[in-house]
């Protein structure tokens, strides 16, 4: 059942030969992606032989398949993760009936509304990375952009599916919708602040994929939970694509600090750059820079949307049904900051009102986890040198924090003080001049960019030095 026919002109394991309505508004649908594709995809890529892996089955192991794949033919698909048999809503006011297979008719507006959000950024993020496979380090590096960028299509199919298949007319409106805005128009732009921001190089790349992809974990394990069954099902199997994301961005950064932390031990510098390396307080400052845009994609500490979609049963918490508690929260509190007399502190919210927050904290906890692994490296080259995640107050533009002037330290300052610190805290237009600077093709295979340390394998047990892209 799990498997997947990839012969039919849209792969999948729904069952759509036997819907042909469905059928048909998804083949309409499907020339109007490959154009989208073509014209906002990868810029220069349509001729190239790719090394992708495709998705064939749902189930753990031997899921997908690796083999050299022209991107414009690459078998995006609808894949749901197989049916768990008498599943139930786990939490919220509906917690232990059994999960929905179709819309809930009252909460329509908000489960489109969730689905429309999530949909929209998978698009985006391929616009936005569109340009950088022109200047790679390596070819493995090239065939991980694209392996991205495919899978960011795919995961853009499974939302349409779901718009076309519960939503009618304006689901099919929605999806229309989804090629239309695009990140960083002026007139319609990308729903989500962060996925209009430039990627126009490589370390961003990284830190995209190590922290954007990952608010893509947080809010694709929330939306797994949710009671909408379809729903969940999609949102099961893109994490599995997902954690290759996350992969990429961790290793990604990875390369990058150990290369300059080489590099600094070589020289007895922190200076790298005459010697064209990304130097760590650069890369410092990129990483404050994407991890405090990345905040702002959880929404605000207090929140009636959370907490309705919450009560409603549409999206629960990171690992929701492993949490101990009565997944109602009708009593439950959760502490969020609050700034008083110009400090922050700690004050307290309902939980379902936080319900954004304690995302967010899980989310914190999980970056950490890589700075730490990056630290790690910085100190086995001994170098003096560490980098730190900012306090959750620095640079945002949602919530509490929106409008204050906050340090990555977390004092709150006065707007002129702050912006005079701005340049030693997040990249000038020099530092963006500078590490563009670096970014010239390598397509030799097995080589690197100077910048970048070789990954520690190959993909797929092929060695670093494989033809990850034969480039036509
Ligand atoms: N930018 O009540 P609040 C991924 C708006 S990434 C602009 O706190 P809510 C991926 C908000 O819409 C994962 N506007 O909002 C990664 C609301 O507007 P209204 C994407 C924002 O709804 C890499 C108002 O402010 N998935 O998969 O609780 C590559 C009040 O805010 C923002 C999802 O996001 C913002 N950052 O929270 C590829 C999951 N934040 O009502 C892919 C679905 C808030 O006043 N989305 N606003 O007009 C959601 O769950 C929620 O929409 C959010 C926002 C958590 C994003």
């Amino acid at each position: 059942m799990a498997t997947v026919d990839l012969n039919q002109k849209i792969p999948n394991n729904v069952g759509l030969a036997d819907d042909r309505r469905l059928q048909r508004a998804l083949e309409k649908w499907q020339p109007e992606f490959l154009s989208w594709w073509n014209e906002l995809g990868p810029v220069q890529s349509k001729a190239n032989d790719v090394y992708l892996r495709t998705a064939v089955d749902v189930s753990g192991a031997g899921w997908a398949q690796f083999d050299y794949v022209k991107m414009p033919e690459y078998r995006w698909g609808i894949f749901l993760a197989d049916k768990e048999e008498g599943r139930e809503v786990n939490f919220g006011s509906h917690k232990g009936e059994a999960a929905w297979q179709d819309v809930p008719g009252e909460y329509r507006a908000e489960l489109r509304r969730l689905i429309v959000t999530q949909g929209d950024t998978e698009p985006a993020s391929v616009e936005q990375q569109r340009r950088l496979g022109m200047i790679c380090p390596s070819l493995y590096d090239l065939r991980s952009l694209y392996q991205v960028n495919v899978e960011e299509g795919r995961h853009l199919w499974a939302m349409v599916y779901l718009l076309h298949a519960y939503f009618g007319r304006d689901g099919r409106e929605e999806a229309e919708e989804m090629l239309q805005r695009h990140a960083g128009d002026a007139d319609k732009p990308r729903i989500l602040e962060a996925f209009n921001e430039n990627t126009d190089n490589w370390l961003s790349f990284f830190m995209f994929t190590y922290f954007q992809d990952r608010d893509g974990k947080f809010q694709l394990h929330s939306l797994a939970e949710s009671g909408f069954d379809p729903l969940a099902r999609t949102c099961q199997f893109m994490l599995t694509e997902e954690a290759h994301h996350m992969f990429v961005g961790e290793t990604g950064v990875g390369r990058v600090v150990k290369r300059a932390a080489q590099m600094s031990a070589e020289h007895n510098t922190l200076d790298i750059r005459p010697h064209g390396g990304i130097d760590l307080p650069t890369i410092q400052k990129y990483m404050n820079f994407h991890f405090s845009i990345c905040l702002d994609l959880f929404g605000q500490e207090h929140s009636t949307n959370g907490a309705n979609y919450y009560s409603m049963g549409l999206k629960g918490r990171y690992l929701e049904t492993k949490i101990d508690d009565d997944h109602v929260l009708t009593d439950a509190v959760y502490n969020v900051p609050i700034i008083d007399n110009g400090k922050i502190t700690t004050g307290e919210d309902t939980a379902l009102l936080a319900i954004n927050e304690r995302l967010r904290d899980d989310y914190i906890a999980d970056c950490q986890r890589g700075v730490d692994r990056w630290n790690k490296s910085i100190k086995d080259a001994g170098v003096d040198f560490e980098l730190t995640l900012p306090h959750k107050a620095f640079h945002r533009n949602i919530g509490t924090f929106q409008g204050q002037y906050a340090s990555p330290e977390g004092e709150i300052m006065e707007k002129d003080a702050w912006e005079a610190k701005a340049p030693e805290w997040l990249p000038t237009e020099d530092d963006r001049k500078y590490v563009l600077s670096l970014m010239a093709p390598v397509h030799e295979p097995g080589k690197m960019a100077n910048w970048i340390a070789p990954p520690d394998r190959g993909i797929h047990g092929q060695p670093i030095e494989f033809e990850y892209v034969r480039i036509h």
